[in-house]
């Protein structure tokens, strides 16, 4: 049984960049109503109405999973610990983006699903084997009928955004080699909760895991987590390891101690969501009483990263131009965009910020040290960043 806790109420497809704001493009903006619940099952949290996927990856998919270092980095890692750990000879990543993981790994050993095919394009060009499909059974049939079975399957923020995870993991079972390993990471439900990062939820979130729930819906498919690693990318993030249920490999004690942490933060009880909805509601009240005194008081205010999270703040607490003047992102193919839902132009981010700024909120809350470091000279002038994460504050130097 699912029960809806939190209603983060009209929301547009965080994706969804408008080239212009005529009336005519302004009238074709599809919006749905975010709402989210918990499987009283199995744990899950889900988005109550997932929106289908085929409106969200399309050719014109903007995000770019290599635009910080910071990520950069954490793949490069990730890649050179998988290749020591499990020596790997067949593998494949679900969810390739522009290839920031893939290459890590020589043009033969790796095979890449991408469903977006203006991304897909990126890495064929590059010289990767790449899908332009979707994840699902059929897709797995038609690539084991000319690969081998596969030593490590790897996807990164991609298995929390596919509605149906009951075929998405039979197909893993499917693929997975006798002691395969299926490593797969994505922001953890247990960190949304502790930093009160409600922004976690927009329509590509359709789930946030815990370790409680990934247990649950992986043994439907016959396979098991084995380990976890506990991340600070986007602003935590969790890393299972799983495999077949007759696989070699022990459970580890991270494993065991995480899931006695999980029962102890409630993850598995429905008042710990009711009380983070009113962390929530609180957060809204406070960001917006913020934003109107420093507007009151004559302050320019911008946004950095146009991000997709930073789409369900503005449309949950009806931020516009107003009182966010412009949003900065390096993302070329977000330059000279609005933003989704409340429609504030986005503008590039390479000639740091404008004098005349005051004040920036962090849309890309998760890469406040790299920020940070890039616009030491606003924060050297008095400028200030504002995030709401864990709790409304000012950050400055
Ligand atoms: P970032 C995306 O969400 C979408 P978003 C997706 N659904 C997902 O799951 C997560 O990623 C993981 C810009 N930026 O990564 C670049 C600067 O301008 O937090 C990006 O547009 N200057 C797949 O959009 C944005 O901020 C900088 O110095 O919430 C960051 O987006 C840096 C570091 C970033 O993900």
């Amino acid at each position: 049984m699912k029960k809806i806790f939190l209603n983060l109420h009209k929301q547009p497809i965080t994706n969804s960049y408008l080239a212009n704001i005529n009336p005519k493009t302004l009238q074709k903006e599809f919006f749905y109503n975010l709402t989210v619940s918990l499987d009283l099952n199995n744990y899950l949290v889900s988005l109550s109405n997932p929106v289908d996927p085929k409106i969200q990856y399309t050719n014109k998919y903007a995000h770019r999973a290599s635009q910080s270092i910071t990520m950069r980095k954490a793949f490069k890692l990730v890649a050179t610990q998988l290749k020591k750990r499990f020596k790997p000879i067949h593998i494949m990543e679900i969810g390739s983006n522009d290839g920031v993981f893939l290459k890590n790994f020589k043009k033969k050993s790796i095979i890449a699903v991408e469903p977006c095919s203006n991304l897909a394009q990126i890495t064929k060009k590059k010289g990767y084997k790449t899908y332009p499909n979707f994840w699902n059974k059929k897709l797995a049939e038609k690539i084991l009928n000319k690969n081998s079975k596969l030593d490590l399957i790897y996807s990164a923020n991609t298995i929390s955004h596919i509605p149906d995870l009951k075929q998405t993991f039979d197909a893993i079972f499917f693929s997975l080699s006798e002691n395969g390993v299926f490593v797969f990471e994505d922001p953890y439900i247990g960190s949304v909760i502790k930093m009160n990062s409600y922004d976690q939820f927009y329509d590509e979130h359709v789930h946030l895991f815990s370790l409680l729930s990934i247990s649950n819906l992986l043994n439907n498919s016959k396979l098991k987590v084995f380990d976890i690693d506990l991340l600070p990318t986007h602003g935590g993030s969790i890393r299972f390891y799983a495999c077949k249920q007759g696989a070699k490999y022990k459970n580890t004690k991270k494993l065991i101690n995480l899931k006695l942490k999980e029962k102890k933060q409630g993850l598995d009880k429905f008042s710990t969501y009711k009380k983070f909805a009113i962390r929530v509601k609180n957060s809204k009240r406070n960001l917006i009483k913020l934003l109107k005194k420093l507007k009151k008081k004559g302050k320019k205010i911008i946004s950095y990263g146009a991000t997709y999270k930073s789409a369900t703040i503005f449309n949950y607490c009806n931020i516009k131009s107003d009182l966010i003047s412009y949003v900065l992102d390096s993302t070329k193919n977000k330059q000279g965009k609005y933003t989704p839902g409340k429609h504030i132009l986005i503008k590039s981010s390479e000639n740091f910020i404008p004098e005349d700024v005051d004040y920036a909120f962090l849309g890309a809350w998760n890469f406040e040290n790299e920020i940070k470091n890039k616009e030491i000279d606003f924060l050297r002038r008095g400028g200030k960043f504002i995030t709401h994460v864990p709790k409304i504050k000012l950050i400055g130097i």
